[in-house]
């Protein structure tokens, strides 16, 4: 897909709404600006002349309306979280979006424009590994599947096939079945671990021993492009280059994905890692 870098503008739709902290806000009413900035392709829309190939402002604009007057809401951050939500999740065209949300009757007692909130939301490509080697493990497979699908602003858009794979480091355990999966999803990388973590602990996973056999194992190897090294969470996942039952099941569903540190595709790790295996394998029968 080439850079989406074009932009539909929403600029300042006026309401009078019932927003705000105070009782007297949410009584008397003020009004608010409310802006949106929607990244998408303009491209086949302008060279065909075909809306449906674009994202219809009025819509969107309609839209916003709806959830601006239908309540009374207390931060004007969530005004535009809702905002963002809506738009990323019911307008697929648009990858990105940045909203402002300003007030200029805000109760302050000083002469001022407006304040304002102004976010920025997108929806996030992500890649996950599942394995499982205790149980019925192909159903633990499928019940994850199932269970990641039904994470708040999360769908599951790719699966790959379930490979049977002898355990990697601790050996003295049964074979694991694994895939990977690809998702798209709305939540932060610490939020999307934190459900993925509700996911295992639900199903009935006891963390016992590093590395030892589990109902289930759910592990985020790709988010964006994105380097995290948090104490918690480290993204790429600091093992996927070294394992095949990774990099098998990844590479039937990303194989021109780029890992962002490597700078290689993952078609490409997969060969580099093919041939060193080959290598040892072929160091032990010589
Ligand atoms: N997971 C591990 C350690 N070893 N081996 C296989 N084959 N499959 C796994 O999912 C796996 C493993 C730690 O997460
Ligand atoms: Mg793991
Ligand atoms: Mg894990």
């Amino acid at each position: 897909m080439e850079n989406i870098m074009d932009k539909i503008y929403i600029n300042n739709l006026e309401f009078i709404a019932y927003h705000g902290v105070f009782p007297e806000e949410k009584k008397l009413g003020q009004k608010f600006l409310v802006s949106a900035e929607m990244t998408t392709s303009t491209r086949e829309a302008g060279k065909t002349g075909n809306l449906k190939k674009s994202t219809h402002y009025g819509l969107v604009a309609n839209d916003i309306g709806e959830i601006f007057t239908g309540k009374s809401i207390d931060l004007i951050e969530t005004c535009a979280e809702e905002i963002a939500e809506m738009i990323l999740t019911k307008y697929p065209l648009i990858s990105e979006v940045k909203v402002t949300v300003k007030k200029p009757w805000a109760p302050l007692q000083m002469h001022f424009e407006n304040v304002a909130v102004e976010i920025t939301r997108k929806r996030h490509t992500v890649y996950l590994s599942i394995g499982s080697n205790m149980g019925d493990k192909k159903q633990n497979l499928l019940t994850a599947i199932e269970k990641i699908g039904l994470i708040k602003h999360t769908t599951v858009t790719k699966t790959s096939t379930i490979v049977e794979t002898e355990p990697f480091g601790v050996k003295e355990q049964d074979d694991f079945l694994n895939a990977c999966l690809e998702i798209k999803t709305l939540l932060y990388p610490h939020e999307l671990l934190e459900e993925l973590l509700k996911i295992e602990e639900e199903m009935g996973r006891k963390r016992i021993k590093k590395w030892g056999p589990r109902i289930i194992d759910i592990d985020i190897l790709l988010f964006d492009k994105e380097v995290i090294e948090d104490d918690d969470l480290a993204v790429p996942h600091p093992w996927m280059c070294d394992r095949s039952f990774v990099l098998d099941p990844l590479c039937e569903i990303a194989p021109n994905v780029v890992h962002p540190l490597e700078k290689k595709t993952i078609f490409n790790l997969k060969r580099v890692l093919d041939e060193i295996l080959d290598e040892k394998e072929n160091e032990i029968l010589s």
